[in-house]
Parts: structure tokens; sequence; C-alpha cells
């Protein structure tokens, strides 16, 4: 899953379905050399 490359300030959405586990899930920009900084963690939360 991914968004269209994207110019400075520019915004996109995605929408999915959230892993049903809790736990972290990586996510990475796939642009080449981009992903050394630019990731982050989806966290999943167990459900209260
Ligand atoms: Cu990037």
């Amino acid at each position: 899953m991914h968004t269209a490359v994207l110019e400075p300030g520019a915004t996109d959405r995605i929408f999915f379905e959230a892993p049903s586990q809790p736990g972290d899930y990586e996510y990475i920009c796939s642009f080449p050399g981009h992903s050394a900084l630019m990731r982050g963690i989806l966290r999943v939360l167990p459900r209260e």
C-alpha cells in the first residue's frame, strides 16, 4: 500500500484496516534512500 509521490507540502490519505493483533508495526517511506529517516511505528493497542 502506498500513496503517490507527493510534492513538498502536499498531502494524501490512505485508508486501511489495522491489524487485529496488538503490536508495533513499522512503516517506511519507500522512495529510494528515504527509509533511513522517513519511517515510523503504527502502534495497535489491545481493546479495553
Ligand atoms: Cu520519503
